[in-house]
């Protein structure tokens, strides 16, 4: 441990000429492109507003990381002397300040901080030329709700000074404490405590067993933040071999690739795995580490399905031994769970998308397992979705079944059924162009009902809207949904994660019994569907673009 010397900082209030009025947070968090967040007081204002809006900054402990995405040190730097000048009583920073977003939830739960704050933009790029982003979890480990998200942003537009203190910049390079004034800056590993939690979830023992015998895999860390994390815990502690954890090291621009843990971006891994025999699991996570894609020899496994099968498997795990109170998934997520759900007699809950939307079943003790369509699974071991934990609980099934992960699917198919499953993402197409078919097909909503789609009718058209079964708030818009008379459906959502212009997803879901054919293709098993759908909202024509960006 290292201790400096405390400085005598000066406290400046710094006046603005005109606030910021784009600072209004998305899905998660506010993201932007670097260069908008390089602008003069650009993240000032908004950490400004965050200041002002979080409960309990004065005397409260903050935690502090982000995903080492370029930005990340200067942002680290302004947040401490900004909190310095509200009166923080302590911040926890991880060293080099890398800390993935499940490890910060942990650590605000753990240390009873006011909140946290994690510096990422998540899959997206990084780099001078990519995004940055800031998230703002609360006191439960959790995303802010929109009620908060909606008060920081009301805050920006009218904002007129922030205070910040002048001082030193602090070294992260190892633990150590520091003050900045009156404000203790406690510098951690910030790996430690999670490895911690995830020995308290899973049998390592097992596991451990399990990698030390013929298992080569693969863990691809993206050159994000999950690195150190996955070196930790799969080499240094189960004993998978050495190399195992790949493009292992943090870089500010993730070696310029594109930190999403899917087919497309993480093609790499996804090579070696499905057109391979080297390997027997693969697993890749996104920038700030919420984010998981599992895969085995020769079998991708699709999020919706992985969230069924953690739901099918879950007392494998010590942590879930004892069954599961009910569980949750985001409407576009397929209902492969629901069926899970079912038999086992347990709730399953459909909200939005975006994780915010499970802190309250969580903390109200009536989910364990939740998960999304986007690569995010997690429980109430913490408030977000956790790439790293979802790995361990696979790698625990195997360990358990001791079969293959194209066994495993199989097998859960064979039992509830297979419900294909892809999602279609048109990216960065022109605004205008993205909500004049989001708006067109919306409009057409009323009129599709008991039209005929795809070979089959149109049950019921709407757009998902959410009242939340413990503070009753309502959340309205939150997809078009077309739901077909046997069961599958379409989805279509503008997502609230991009940066550069809009992007349409398009969610396709049909449902199988175990009786029929559980081995196509899912692009051949929903063509019907696919084509209907690119029809009916005019795809092709309205984006200009004659093939989706990335298809999962
Ligand atoms: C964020 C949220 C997820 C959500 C996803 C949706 O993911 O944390 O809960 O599913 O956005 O993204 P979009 O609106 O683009 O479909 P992350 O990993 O970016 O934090």
């Amino acid at each position: 441990m290292t201790t400096s010397a405390p400085a005598e900082p000066t406290k400046r209030q710094v006046r603005l000429e005109t606030p910021f009025t784009d600072q209004k947070p998305g899905t998660s968090g506010l993201r932007k492109s670097s260069k908008q967040f390089e602008q003069p007081h650009y993240l000032e204002c908004f950490i400004e507003a965050v200041f002002q809006t979080l409960s309990g900054v004065e005397g409260g402990t903050l935690v502090l990381g982000g995903d080492g995405r370029y930005g990340n040190r200067r942002a680290i730097d302004v947040i401490l002397r900004m909190g310095a000048a509200h009166g923080l009583s302590k911040v926890i920073v991880s060293t080099n300040g890398i800390l993935s977003t499940p490890a910060a939830s942990n650590l605000i739960r753990k240390r009873d901080a006011i909140g946290g704050i994690i510096l990422s933009a998540s899959h997206n790029p990084g780099g001078p030329d990519g995004d940055f982003g800031v998230k703002v979890n609360g006191p439960n480990g959790g995303p802010t709700p929109a009620s908060f998200t909606d008060a920081v942003f009301e805050c920006t537009k009218t904002l007129e000074q922030y205070s910040i203190v002048d001082a030193d910049q602090i070294s992260l390079d190892t633990p150590g404490e520091h003050v900045i004034g009156s404000m203790k800056v406690e510098v951690i590993d910030g790996v430690d405590d999670f490895v911690e939690l995830m020995q308290q979830l899973f049998d390592f023992d097992r596991i451990s067993d399990l990698i030390r015998g013929d298992f080569p895999l693969a863990f691809d860390a993206m050159h994000a933040v999950t690195g150190p994390y996955a070196q930790r815990l799969l080499v240094d502690r189960l004993g998978a071999p050495k190399g195992s954890v790949r493009n292992g090291i943090p870089l500010e621009d993730f070696g310029a690739g594109h930190p999403d843990p899917n087919l497309t971006y993480a093609h790499e891994l996804a090579d070696l795995l499905l057109n391979g025999d080297g390997y027997r699991f693969g697993a890749a996570c996104d920038g700030d580490g919420d984010r998981n894609m599992i895969l085995g020899n020769r079998c991708f496994v699709n999020p919706s399905d992985s969230l069924a099968v953690l739901t099918a498997n879950a007392t494998v795990a010590p942590a879930y031994a004892d069954g599961l109170a009910g569980v949750a998934r985001s409407m576009p997520t397929s209902s492969a769970v629901d069926v899970v759900a079912r038999e086992l007699g347990i709730a399953c809950f459909e909200t939005p998308t975006g994780w915010k939307f499970f802190g309250n079943l969580l903390d109200a003790g009536q989910i364990t397992l939740c998960g999304e369509e986007s690569f995010g699974t997690g429980s109430n071991h913490v408030r977000e979705k956790d790439g790293l934990w979802a790995v361990l609980f696979w790698l625990q099934i195997m360990a358990e079944r001791r079969c293959s992960i194209a066994e495993i699917m199989a097998k859960h198919w064979s039992h509830f059924g297979r419900h294909y499953y892809s999602r279609h993402d048109y990216e960065a197409v022109a605004s205008d162009a993205a909500h004049g078919l989001y708006d067109r097909l919306e409009g057409m909503l009323p009129s599709l009902v008991g039209q005929p789609f795809a070979g089959r009718s149109i049950g019921a058209a709407d757009n998902f809207s959410y009242t939340d079964p413990i503070d009753h708030s309502v959340t309205k818009g939150q997809g078009l949904r077309i739901l077909l008379n046997d069961g599958s459906r379409v989805v279509v959502r503008l997502s609230g994660t991009g940066t550069q212009g809009a992007t349409i997803r398009v969610y396709l879901e049909s449902y199988v019994p175990s009786s029929g054919d559980l081995n196509q293709d899912p692009q051949i098993a929903l063509a019907d569907m696919i084509s209907g759908i690119n029809g009916l909202a005019e795809i092709q024509k309205r984006t200009g673009m004659d093939r989706p960006t990335v298809i999962t």
